[in-house]
């Protein structure tokens, strides 16, 4: 480790050598802009110029692709791969205290996990006051009412929802930590599901995106239809845009997984009136590009 950060340091030192021997820094002291440009320019040679993305469906692809444009970094690339080749890495990298650049999102067990920071994002390129949404398809209120109550009265913390997402991640199968989930908040499960009438193994689909917060949410709801309100669940899980065109054209009955206003507008502006928008299912989350809190850079801005 000891030695992993001297090297570090003395190839930052070489960056911002070479920086000054191109005449870029002014020659003012630290803290000045000149030195914090140094860092971002062997920051950018460390990681590469690679910003570490996930599945190119999912919006903060589109909304990363449109900070490198909008913050002038035309060096750096935008990886594709998915949520869990993305945290192997960021896993990799926090092991060997090495920096990172990586598409990032709350609610996630990661930040639990590792001390990490987003970008600042002057340009709110990734949105203010974003939302996770239930959407479901036209006819499902007049089909399974129960189920249709159900989601539309589903919502939780991001807190919740970390406390389960951190379970799979330990290692419980997301159906497992689902049953646990519900059973130790029995309160909240009651209070979405009081007073509707159960069905009788009735079919149900939902879809999903292999994103942890997702993983969790739907096997979340997946449990409760199942083991409350007597339903047959199919979670389907699929790229992003199948998620939504599943629910606009009702082959699908609803998702959970819809990311509002900004990074599904996409989506919503495409199928936004081909479905029914049962409103958030949680407020207050966030994405962005996000680094180990080691890296000495503190906005986006700094990547130029
Ligand atoms: N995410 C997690 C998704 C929505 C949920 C932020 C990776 C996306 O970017 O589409």
């Amino acid at each position: 480790m000891k030695k992993t950060r001297n090297l570090m340091m003395l190839v930052g030192l070489a960056g911002t050598l070479l920086l000054s021997a191109c005449g870029q820094t002014g020659g003012t002291g630290a803290g000045s802009n000149a030195g914090g440009n140094a860092a971002a320019g062997s920051i950018g040679k460390q990681v590469n110029y690679e910003i570490i993305g996930i599945d190119p469906g999912a919006g903060i692809m589109k909304a990363t692709a449109s900070a490198i444009e909008q913050y002038g970094l035309s060096d750096w690339k935008l990886i594709e791969g998915s949520g869990a080749a993305m945290t192997a890495m960021l896993d990799k990298a926090v092991k060997a205290e090495k920096p990172i650049i990586i598409t990032g999102w709350t609610p996630h067990w990661m930040f639990a996990k590792y001390d990490l920071k987003y970008l600042d994002d002057p340009k709110k390129v990734y949105g203010e006051a974003e939302e996770i949404h239930t959407l479901a398809r036209k006819g499902l209120k007049e089909d399974q009412p129960t189920a249709y109550e159900f989601l539309d009265r589903f919502e939780w913390t991001s807190d919740e929802m970390g406390d389960m997402m951190t379970a799979i991640q330990d290692g419980q199968d997301p159906a497992a930590a689902a049953k646990a989930w519900a059973d130790s908040h029995e309160d909240r499960v009651n209070s979405w599901t009081q007073g509707l009438t159960p069905v009788n193994g009735d079919k149900l689909k939902l879809s999903y995106v292999a994103w942890d917060s997702e993983i969790a949410s739907t096997n979340l709801l997946k449990y409760i239809l199942e083991n409350k309100l007597g339903y047959k669940v199919e979670a389907l899980q699929v790229e992003a845009g199948p998620m939504w065109t599943g629910v606009a054209g009702g082959d699908v009955d609803a998702t959970a997984a819809a990311w509002l206003p900004l990074t599904h507008a996409d989506y919503w502006d495409k199928y936004g009136d081909q479905l029914e928008d049962l409103g958030p299912n949680m407020t207050g989350v966030k994405t962005g590009l996000v680094v180990p809190s080691y890296v000495d850079i503190n906005s986006i801005e700094d990547l130029k």
